[in-house]
């Protein structure tokens, strides 16, 4: 069993697609162990992308993802990682193969959705940014 954490974004919340987007997660039979909907502080944003510092989309997606609420979970399940990544898609919505996330509901860059860690070891980190241990269930 692995896990994720994963971030359903500003604009996903914006459009009202949080029930359509859990669903995906759900259907393929992975569990939630952990939820809250917050809004992220420009001091997490940076710890979150700490990797994209300097990039030139790293300051857009830092006002991006602080612009609103989000719904933070754990999900887990076999492989999770990889098979969430797989449900979300690729980065770019104009590239994202229909029947992903990414791919059916948007076609921008920077507006794509949904975050899944990309590691077991970025899981991990992720997941401590985000949640104390007695906020997430077995
Ligand atoms: P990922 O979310 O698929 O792991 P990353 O490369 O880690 O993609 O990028 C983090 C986030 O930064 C993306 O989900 C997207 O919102 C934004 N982003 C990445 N590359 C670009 C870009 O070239 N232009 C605008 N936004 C970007
Ligand atoms: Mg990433």
């Amino acid at each position: 069993m692995e896990r994720t954490l994963i971030i359903l974004k500003p604009d996903c919340v914006q459009r009202r697609l949080l029930g359509r987007v859990i669903q995906r997660f759900e259907d393929k039979g992975l569990t939630i162990s952990a939820m809250k909907m917050m809004q992220i502080s420009r001091k997490l944003a940076e710890k979150q992308y700490a990797l994209h510092k300097g990039k030139y989309f790293y300051e857009p997606l830092l006002e991006y993802i602080t612009s609103g609420p989000v719904v933070v979970m754990i999900i887990e399940g076999p492989r999770a990682i990889d098979v969430c990544r797989k449900l979300m898609g690729e980065t770019f919505g104009f590239a994202a193969e229909a029947g992903t996330i990414r791919g059916d509901f948007g076609a921008s860059t920077r507006f794509n959705l949904v975050h899944g860690s990309d590691s077991a070891e970025t899981a991990e980190t992720e997941i401590g940014l985000y949640f104390k241990p007695g906020e997430i269930l077995d």
